[in-house]
């Protein structure tokens, strides 16, 4: 029996919280999908300060998340340092990703994600457009799954 897939999602946090209802909506549709580790990531009530959590606690916890995740989707539209970093530990890790970005006015993607064809990056412009995206990405991985 399969078990349930693992997804890791990445948004900005202390990069700027102007995506956070996008990323709700994202993580919901992933949720019929697998398992989202990083669920808080769409708390509406998450500043860009973030919880009062401890900080190596944070990187911690998220990092054991990431090395056990199948797969790791990013929105990478607001530009975030933890985002950056967070796809590049998955990438030397060989995790299978998708780094989605929208263009937008005072926003560009970094040519260290859209240049990088190992990142997957899609460019996309609304969220029927983005679950167009992952669904193709995700069958794609449980297809390998299978196989
Ligand atoms: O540099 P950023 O904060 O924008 O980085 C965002 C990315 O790093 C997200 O994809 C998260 O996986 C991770 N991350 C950064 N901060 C947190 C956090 N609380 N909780 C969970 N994941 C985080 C922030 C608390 C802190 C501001 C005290």
């Amino acid at each position: 029996m399969n078990s349930k897939l693992k997804i890791y999602f990445a948004g900005s946090i202390r990069g700027g919280r102007g995506d956070a209802n996008l990323y709700a909506q994202i993580i919901n549709f992933l949720k019929e999908s697998g398992e989202v580790l990083t669920e808080h990531i769409s708390n509406s009530s998450l500043s860009n300060q973030g919880e009062n959590l401890n900080e190596k606690f944070i990187h911690d916890r998220d990092i054991s998340w990431l090395r056990e995740t199948d797969i790791l989707i990013a929105e990478c539209t607001t530009p975030s340092l933890g985002v950056g970093y967070e796809v590049g530990r998955a990438l030397e890790w060989d995790k299978p990703m998708l780094c989605l970005y929208r263009i937008k006015e005072g926003k560009n993607i970094s040519a260290m994600i859209c240049g990088n064809q190992n990142l997957n990056p899609k460019e996309y412009k609304n969220l029927e457009e983005a679950k167009e995206i992952i669904t193709k990405f995700i069958t794609e991985i449980n297809d390998k799954k299978i196989k």
